[in-house]
C-alpha cells in the first residue's frame, strides 16, 4: 500500500510537469507556410544584386487623386509606365470594425486593389497602425498598453479579438484560385522608437516579444492564416544589438526589415549610415537565414531632384536588400514618390532604367 502510495505520487508529479512543458510547447508554434507563401519568400533569395521598388497605397490614392472619387490611378505608373513590383497597404482601424482604415481607404476597396495587384505579378506587404487597445487613442498614444493586452492582462481578450478582425480581413485576400495570397505583415514595426505604444519606453523587450508570439500564435495557431511571412522591422539602430533588442527569435520571423527615412537630403546624413545600416541587416539575415529589406523610406516631397540616383540608388547598390519601399503619396506637403511633373521625375526614370531595380512587369517575368 505504502508502494503503491508512493508510485501513485510521483506519478501525479510526472503529469503535472508534463503538462506544464505542453503548455510550453504549445506556445512554441512549428509554423509551416503555405506553398506559394515560401515560394514567394524563396524568390526573394535569387534577385542577384537587384532589388524590388515598392510603394504604400500605390493604387489607393496619389497627390493629385484618390480611387474613391472615382479616379483611378498610380503615380509611380504615370511616371515611369510601369508597376512598383511590391505593394505597401496598411490595416490600421480593421480593428474598430470601421469601413476604411486609418488614411481612409476602404477596406473592400482594399481587398481588391491587393488582389489586383497579386493578378499583376506584384508581392504584397501589410502594415498595422492599430490604436492603442487600452487607452483607445490612436497608434501614437503611447499610453501603457502591452503588458495589458498579454495572456493573463485584463485587456487580453479585447486583443483577441482584435486580432481575429485582422484575420478575418487577411483571410478575404484569396487569388482566382481560392488560395490566400503571400502577404509580408509586418506588424508593431519601428518599435526601436519611442512613438507608438508597443515602442520603446511603453514595454519591455521581453514583453514585445510576448506580444508577437501571441500576435503570431493567434494569426496562424488559431485563424491559420499560413500565407502570413512575418517581417521584424526596426526604425533606425546605433547596432546589431540594438537591432535584435526586440527580435522574438528565428521561429517566429520569416524576413527582417529596417525603416529609414531621409531627412537631410545629404550623402553623409542619409546615404552612408543607410548603407553601414544595410550591411548590418545583411550580415544579422545571413546568421539567421532571413532575407531583408529596406520596408520604409523616403524624403518627404523629395526636394532634391536627383535623389533618385544620387541619394537611394548608391545606398541600395550591392546591399543585398530585397526591396525598398517608398512610403505613402498623400498630399502636396507628405509624398514619397514623384507624380507627373514632380521635380524628380526625370530622375526617377534613371532610377527606373537602372539594372538593379525590378519595376512590375520585370519582376512579374522573373515568376512566370
Ligand atoms: C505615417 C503618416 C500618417 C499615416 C500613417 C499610417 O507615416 O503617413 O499620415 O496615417 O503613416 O499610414
Amino acid at each position: 500500500m505504502r508502494y503503491l502510495a508512493f508510485f501513485l505520487s510521483v506519478a501525479l508529479i510526472l503529469s503535472a510537469s508534463c503538462s506544464v512543458k505542453n503548455q510550453d510547447q504549445n506556445q512554441e508554434v512549428k509554423r509551416f507556410l503555405s506553398k506559394e507563401a515560401s515560394a514567394a519568400l524563396e524568390k526573394l533569395k535569387t534577385l542577384d544584386g537587384r532589388f524590388l521598388v515598392a510603394h504604400q497605397d500605390a493604387t489607393s490614392y496619389g497627390v493629385k487623386w484618390n480611387y474613391s472619387d472615382s479616379t483611378q490611378g498610380c503615380d509611380i505608373f504615370d511616371v515611369c509606365g510601369d508597376y512598383p513590383a511590391v505593394y505597401g497597404f496598411d490595416i490600421g482601424h480593421i480593428e474598430l470594425d470601421h469601413p476604411a482604415n486609418l488614411d481612409s481607404v476602404d477596406f473592400n476597396l482594399m481587398n481588391r486593389l491587393i488582389r489586383e495587384a497579386h493578378m499583376r505579378g506584384g508581392l504584397i506587404t501589410i502594415s498595422w497602425h492599430l490604436d492603442n487597445p487600452v487607452s483607445g487613442g490612436h497608434a501614437w498614444d503611447t499610453a501603457r498598453a502591452v503588458a495589458k493586452i498579454l495572456p493573463g492582462g485584463e485587456y487580453h481578450n479585447k486583443y483577441v479579438s482584435w486580432v481575429a478582425k485582422a484575420a478575418a480581413f487577411l483571410k478575404g485576400l484569396k487569388d482566382d484560385r481560392g488560395e490566400l495570397i503571400p502577404v509580408f505583415f509586418r506588424p508593431f514595426h519601428e518599435m526601436s522608437g519611442g512613438w507608438f505604444w508597443w515602442g520603446t519606453g511603453h514595454r519591455t523587450p521581453g514583453e514585445y516579444k510576448k506580444l508577437w508570439k501571441e500576435t503570431v500564435r493567434l494569426l496562424y495557431g488559431v485563424h491559420g492564416l499560413n500565407n502570413l511571412i512575418f517581417v521584424y522591422s526596426t526604425d533606425k539602430v546605433g547596432n546589431e544589438e540594438q537591432y535584435l533588442a526586440c527580435y522574438p527569435g528565428d521561429d517566429w520571423v520569416d524576413m527582417i526589415g529596417l525603416d529609414f527615412y531621409d531627412r537631410s537630403g545629404t550623402l553623409e546624413g542619409y546615404t552612408e549610415p543607410l548603407k553601414t545600416s544595410l550591411a548590418m541587416l545583411e550580415k544579422v539575415g545571413a546568421a539567421h537565414g532571413k532575407p531583408f529589406a529596406l520596408t520604409e523610406t523616403g524624403y518627404e516631397t523629395i526636394p532634391d531632384p536627383e535623389w533618385w540616383t544620387g541619394r537611394l540608388l548608391p545606398a541600395m547598390q550591392g546591399s543585398g536588400a530585397a526591396w525598398v519601399l517608398l512610403w505613402r503619396n498623400d498630399r502636396p506637403t507628405h509624398h514619397y514618390a514623384p507624380y507627373p511633373g514632380h521635380p524628380s521625375s526625370p530622375d526617377f526614370i534613371k532610377f527606373f532604367n537602372a539594372p538593379e531595380t525590378l519595376f512590375g512587369r520585370e519582376w512579374a517575368a522573373l515568376n512566370p
